[in-house]
């Protein structure tokens, strides 16, 4: 695991967690082929990835179409091959459950805005892919971490939302964007998703440019940050 850890460090990644895939599981093929035995995400708490993120894509010749999804497949595809697993990206369709292998390997829960809750994190962490390995990696799953939409008080990122598009049953996102595309739209263009912000946990906070980054990907029905 440490090997992993400091390939992924080079990158501003953290191993997220991970879990053994039940024997009677319909699990992805890992290297082999074969369903895979075990899974380890791979991601970032926090803007730690920018300044990666942005080297790398200052240094190439043209911007490609989805930047930070071809970074997330040139870094992890290489990291894989570092660690003998493959690898597998949430951009990728049709979709892997990347939240639902979220749950399980971290033990979070969705806040009501649909992104889950992170302990220490919040809301501002994400998933960059997952490794999918041939053999048991037995990872120690997290104690029942604190759900933090549990204690909090009001939910204010419940009432943020200047295109209401956030209820207690589901986020809308035909609501977000219709309002994102109007001129009433431009803080939360500018400054992120108000409903996100309105977050009180908010220590790791992505920076501005970050920010701005994931709102104009998500405008182009690109999810990811
Ligand atoms: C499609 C998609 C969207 C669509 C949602 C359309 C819809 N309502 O279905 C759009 C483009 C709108 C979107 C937006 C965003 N998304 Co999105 N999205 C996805 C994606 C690629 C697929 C979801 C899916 O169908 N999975 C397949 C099913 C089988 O997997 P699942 O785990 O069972 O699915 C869960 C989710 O679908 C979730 N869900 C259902 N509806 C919605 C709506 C939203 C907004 C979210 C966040 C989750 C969510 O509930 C399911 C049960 O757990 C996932 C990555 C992935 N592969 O899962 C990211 C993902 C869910 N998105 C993510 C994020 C961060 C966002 C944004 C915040 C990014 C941004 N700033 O632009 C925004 C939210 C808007 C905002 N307020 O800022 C993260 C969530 C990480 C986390 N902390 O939980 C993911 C995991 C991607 C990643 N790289 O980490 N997203």
């Amino acid at each position: 695991m440490s090997r992993l850890a400091n390939a992924l460090a080079e990158h501003g990644l953290i191993a997220r967690g991970g879990f053994v895939f039940a024997d009677d599981e319909d699990a992805p093929p890992g290297l082999s082929g074969k369903p895979a035995r075990s899974i380890v995400l791979a991601g970032h708490g926090g803007g730690t990835i920018w300044p990666h993120f942005k080297a790398w894509l200052d240094a190439q010749p043209a911007s490609p179409a989805d930047p930070l999804d071809a970074w997330s497949k040139e870094v992890l595809d290489s990291v894989a091959t570092r660690v003998g697993a493959r690898a597998v990206f949430p951009f990728e369709k049709p979709y892997w459950p990347f939240q639902q292998w979220a749950m399980r390997a971290e033990g979070l829960r969705p806040s009501p805005l649909g992104i889950l809750m992170h302990p220490e994190f919040g809301l501002w962490h994400a998933y960059r892919g997952a490794l999918l390995f041939d053999i048991d990696i037995k990872i120690q799953a997290p104690a029942n971490p604190i759900h933090l939409c549990d204690l909090c008080d009001g939910k204010p990122c419940m009432n943020a939302c200047p295109a209401k598009a956030v209820s207690g049953a589901a986020f809308d996102v035909s609501c977000c964007l219709g309002l994102l595309r109007t001129e009433d739209g431009g803080t939360c263009r500018r400054d992120g998703c108000l409903a996100r912000s309105g977050c009180p946990h908010d220590r790791h906070r992505y920076g501005p440019e970050q920010i701005a980054f994931h709102m104009a990907a998500h405008l182009r029905g690109i999810a990811g940050g």
